[in-house]
């Protein structure tokens, strides 16, 4: 049976050295929790680093046996690769810069190389034990680049990633110089999960930036696979802190601890010692508070615990130093025998005290500089089980997008800090309970168990996606099919697009004429007698007969406006109603004025907007406004505006391209192939008026009505060409 392989920098489980024994320990952890419903299923597993050093081969074996029995698979590291890859360029180079610390990150060759070594090591292990069928779910900034190898070795297999911290705007992440390596990497995913919008629309910037890749409603196409980009904000197991903060432990534990601290309010804040969590600031608007309200004084204490993190990094060491001293320097100046302003605690507590800590705290204090989510701001308020309580939050924290009843505070702005703590102390019972209340109700839906299934059920969406856009791929057998039945035929109409389907997109549209092979193949095919090629292009006329017009072929230009027979001139199709370009062109012609690199080109029957040498993000900005500006004038002036490969086009609705090809179906009713090319919305016009026998072909994988799709114009070459020969080889089969 398929199953799902669950892999992370750390496995759920704490192993440590006591006397010489191992323990495991289960880890508390959100995510655990979270996925403890699946790894521990059936033959689910969960590969990760055991979390220490371990230099000898028995030890190694126990456990690896150990952690078999409970779905775990480790993956062992060596001292260097500990130093050079986790507290090297995961936590030393990735962790600063997404978190926009980007001056603390250092860049290093050396430590990159470990970071693709043990990102191999991983992949190696999920190699090993991987099936078809199989679901493989990446977590977190240390694997970034697991899932393209992962992709490389099972193309199939189905691959969803999360990012649990934030991503950073591109004019940062563009510092990093494994820029393109990392998107890469992060790309050999079909679903890539952030927790918020912001954090995605700033990876799909980067990858439009630095990879060249654009994305419709967050899809990216990938090597002809479909990625799928969203938000997914992480929930907390709410029940568990629920039901703890009302359990007799944690209450015979509020006991004690109000017992010593005494009748004072409490304000808590919980964290990891990290300078993406904003401590310092946290102290400086902890002092100015007593400043400001000195009347405060004696009233109030800060109960704060850092749980000690990364303490071999230089950095984390200097900030714990900056904290102790500004702790000393506030207890120190308002501190008196029977009241401490700051308790403080470097170390962690079990669930239950941190529980109690919760449950007895007026103010939850939260105020990164950044956090991917934050979590301790939702268990502070799940916790509340009297429904009192005011949460103080950072809006650089992910959670921020959710709590909106909070307090929301930029943890730059130390004033501000100072009024949200006295407005938090001093907020009516009422209005906290009306906040409490709606922050609960939306947690409890919005839980870990949610958003495993959230994102298990758009991985399995994507990948159903997927599926069905390759069914409809043109293989070598549908190639082999095409060839009998154009071999056999007596007549043949071939319709093709030009653009994007016989030639590819320029950065110059006049630079995209057709090169040597295309000629060659075009000349080949047209010289059958029983061929007729038609070129049906929204190209001006001019262009297409300079490029095309010495062959034997057939053309329509401008979406359908001019007909032209090979041998003859170009035709209008008929009169075509025009002065609706007097009102048009000057609203193009704004737009050209506002976006410098965008122009005008105007054809005989339609209006054209370029922005294809527009600065990135700009572009698509305006055409959004052009396309609602000019959609919603439109319908009443009988128009039909296009948005095509950096273009906006205008043209009357009487004229397209399926209207042109009606002439030549007509004309040549007895053929008895017919095939068309085609890969922007306008060609499916001309898919539409085609008989049921006919082949219709898409280029590209936007939504169609065509029965067969290829990846690209290569590949529409790669058929005619085979076709061409199909020809030359029964041709010379008949003189025989
Ligand atoms: C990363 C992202 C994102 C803390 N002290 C103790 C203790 N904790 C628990 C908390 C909470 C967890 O640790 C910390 O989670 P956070 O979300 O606050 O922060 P990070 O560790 O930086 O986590 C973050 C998260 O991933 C999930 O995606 O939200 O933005 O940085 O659950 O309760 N637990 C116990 N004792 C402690 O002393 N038992």
């Amino acid at each position: 049976m398929a199953k799902t392989i669950i892999v992370s920098n750390r496995l759920p489980v704490k192993i440590q050295k006591v006397n010489n024994e191992l323990v495991y320990q289960p880890s508390e952890g959100g995510l655990a929790t979270g996925l403890g419903s699946i790894y521990k299923e059936g033959d689910n597993v969960w590969i990760g680093w055991p979390g220490l050093y371990v230099d000898n081969k028995s030890t190694k074996e126990k456990i690896n046996d150990e952690l078999k029995k409970n779905n775990m698979r480790p993956v062992f590291l060596t001292e260097e690769e500990i130093r050079d890859y986790y507290e090297g360029f995961s936590n030393e180079t990735l962790w600063p810069t997404f978190h926009y610390f980007n001056n603390y990150a250092i860049h290093e060759q050396s430590l990159w190389e470990a970071y693709v070594t043990v990102n191999q090591k991983f992949c190696k292990e999920i190699i090993r034990i991987a099936e078809p069928g199989d679901t493989i779910w990446i977590h977190d900034y240390q694997l970034l680049i697991l899932p393209q190898l992962v992709r490389y070795k099972l193309p199939e297999s189905s691959i969803g990633f999360f990012l649990h911290i934030p991503f950073p705007s591109y004019e940062v992440f563009r510092l990093l110089p494994w820029r393109k390596e990392l998107l890469n990497g992060l790309l050999g995913a079909d679903l890539i999960g952030f927790h918020t919008y912001d954090d995605m629309r700033h990876f799909l910037s980067s990858v439009n930036r630095i990879v060249s890749l654009s994305h419709t409603n967050g899809q990216v196409e990938v090597e002809n696979r479909r990625v799928l980009v969203d938000a997914f904000p992480m929930g907390i197991d709410y029940e568990k802190y629920h039901e703890t903060a009302g359990s007799a432990e944690t209450i015979k534990k509020e006991v004690r601890y109000r017992t010593s601290i005494g009748e004072t309010k409490l304000i808590v804040s919980i964290d990891r010692l990290d300078y993406s969590k904003g401590i310092p600031n946290r102290l400086l608007a902890f002092e100015e508070f007593f400043k400001k309200y000195p009347n405060w004084k004696g009233k109030v204490s800060l109960l704060m615990v850092l749980v000690p993190s990364r303490d071999k990094v230089e950095r984390y060491k200097e900030l714990k130093e900056e904290i102790d001293e500004l702790v000393g320097r506030i207890n120190g100046q308002f501190g008196r025998l029977n009241w401490t302003p700051v308790h403080y605690f470097y170390r962690s507590f079990p669930l239950n005290s941190l529980s109690a800590f919760y449950r007895m705290a007026d103010v939850g204090l939260v105020t990164p500089m950044r956090d991917g989510m934050n979590l301790v701001a939702k268990e502070y308020i799940a916790s509340k089980l009297d429904k009192t309580g005011v949460l103080v939050l950072s809006e650089m924290a992910g959670a921020s997008k959710e709590l909106l009843d909070s307090i929301l505070i930029n943890p730059n702005d130390v004033d501000q800090m100072v009024e949200a703590l006295n407005t938090a102390l001093t907020m009516p019972k009422a209005e906290q309970k009306r906040r409490i209340e709606t922050m609960q109700s939306s947690l409890r839906k919005y839980n870990i168990h949610h958003w495993v299934k959230v994102f298990m059920d758009r991985l399995h969406y994507i990948k159903e996606r997927q599926m069905l856009l390759s069914t409809q791929l043109l293989d070598a057998e549908i190639t082999e099919e095409i060839s009998e039945r154009y071999a056999s035929a007596k007549r043949r109409l071939i319709f093709a697009d030009y653009d994007g389907t016989l030639s590819p997109y320029t950065d110059d549209p006049t630079a995209a004429g057709p090169d040597k092979e295309l000629l060659q193949v075009l000349k080949t095919l047209s010289q059958d007698e029983k061929n007729k090629i038609i070129i049906i292009s929204s190209r001006d006329r001019n262009t297409l007969k300079c490029w095309l017009g010495h062959l034997n072929i057939d053309m329509v230009a401008e979406h359908g406006v001019w007909l032209k027979e090979a041998g003859e001139d170009f035709q209008l199709i008929d009169k075509v109603e025009n002065r609706w370009k007097y009102e048009i062109r000057p609203i193009l012609e704004d737009y050209v004025g506002r976006t410098p690199g965008s122009f005008l080109e105007e054809k005989d029957y339609s209006l054209v907007w370029h922005y294809r040498r527009v600065e990135t993000g700009l572009g698509e900005l305006r055409m959004r406004e052009l396309t609602s500006h000019m959609k919603y004038l439109a319908p009443n002036m009988n128009l039909q505006v296009l948005d095509g490969e950096c273009i906006v086009e205008v043209k009357s609705l009487e004229v397209n391209k399926g209207k042109a090809a009606g002439r030549w179906l007509e004309k040549y009713g007895d053929a008895d192939f017919i095939m068309s090319f085609g890969d922007d919305w306008t060609d499916e016009d001309t898919f539409r008026v085609m008989p049921e026998h006919a082949l219709t072909i898409k280029v590209g994988s936007a939504p169609s009505i065509a029965e067969y799709r290829t990846h690209s114009y290569k590949e529409v070459r790669k058929l005619l060409r085979t076709l061409s020969q199909t020809n030359r080889l029964v041709n010379n089969h008949h003189k025989e």
